[in-house]
């Protein structure tokens, strides 16, 4: 395929690349993305999950958010795909210096990538909203709204709408994309801000998007519209 060969070209000529996903990057390992046909947005519940996944609506309804959340976020038995593996192999040949994800289920990691910007934070993190106890996720009890020994409220260590990103996190997300030669945007739909505001820092040579569908938010030097998995099999590292 015309346009594999281009990307491996690219990624043969390329010395400092960053890589900037989202849902669909998890979806062939089985967590349903939010925006795609069979996506968790077209799905029926009794509130509209980006009404759900809001600060307010965690405060007001908390135990409402948990069973959702539990029931559609947290998915542990799941193992990394080749989109994963393959990013790690990039990174251990030098040629991959970060992965910014928007994705808070950990793959990257449980994959063996080293350098991961999780601007949504990890459902594997969780405090007390009172005494900033720190929890693991399997300290939390999955049914009702977990608590801490002080009574406190645990919340994951996930932003929702209405919060905002770290700093730490979005410097050191912008100071890659600012260095960076090489943009690989791949399984998002680029409509969550302020993540998808940070392509704007871009000023490399090749913006990379591998996406299922088109998408027409971005301008890129190549554009590969297939499954991710499709796509990095063939890449060569
Ligand atoms: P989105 O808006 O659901 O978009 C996903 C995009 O990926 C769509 O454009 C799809 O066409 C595309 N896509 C789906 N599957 C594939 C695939 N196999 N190969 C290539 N492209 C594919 O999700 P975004 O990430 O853009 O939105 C950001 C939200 C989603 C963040 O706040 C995340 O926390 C949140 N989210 C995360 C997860 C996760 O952690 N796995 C799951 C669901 C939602």
């Amino acid at each position: 395929m015309k346009n594999i060969k281009t990307l491996n070209d690219i990624i043969k000529n390329s010395n400092y690349i960053v890589f900037f996903g989202g849902a669909g990057v998890s979806t062939e390992s089985g967590i349903p993305d939010f925006r795609s046909k069979d996506g968790l947005y077209n799905q029926k519940y009794s509130y509209p999950p980006e009404e759900i996944l809001s600060r307010s609506f965690f405060n007001r309804h908390t135990e409402e958010f948990y069973k959702f959340y539990f029931d559609k976020l947290v998915i542990t038995d799941i193992k990394p795909n080749i989109t994963h593996i393959k990013l790690v192999e990039l990174e251990k040949a030098n040629k991959l210096k970060a992965v910014i994800t928007q994705n808070i289920d950990g793959l990257h990691e449980m994959a063996g990538s080293k350098n991961v910007l999780n601007l949504h934070g990890s459902i594997y993190d969780n405090y007390c909203m009172d005494c900033h106890k720190y929890f693991k996720l399997e300290d939390l009890k999955t049914t009702g709204v977990p608590r801490c020994q002080c009574g406190g409220i645990i919340k994951p260590d996930v932003v929702l709408y209405e919060e905002a990103l770290k700093d730490e996190i979005v410097d050191e997300a912008i100071e890659h994309i600012t260095k960076c030669d090489t943009l690989i945007v791949c399984g998002t739909s680029l409509n969550v801000y302020p993540a998808a505001g940070l392509l704007r820092y871009f000023k490399g040579k090749h913006l990379v998007v591998i996406n299922k569908d088109n998408l027409d938010n971005i301008k890129a030097d190549l554009v590969i519209n297939d499954y991710a998995g499709n796509v990095f099999k063939m890449i060569e590292i």
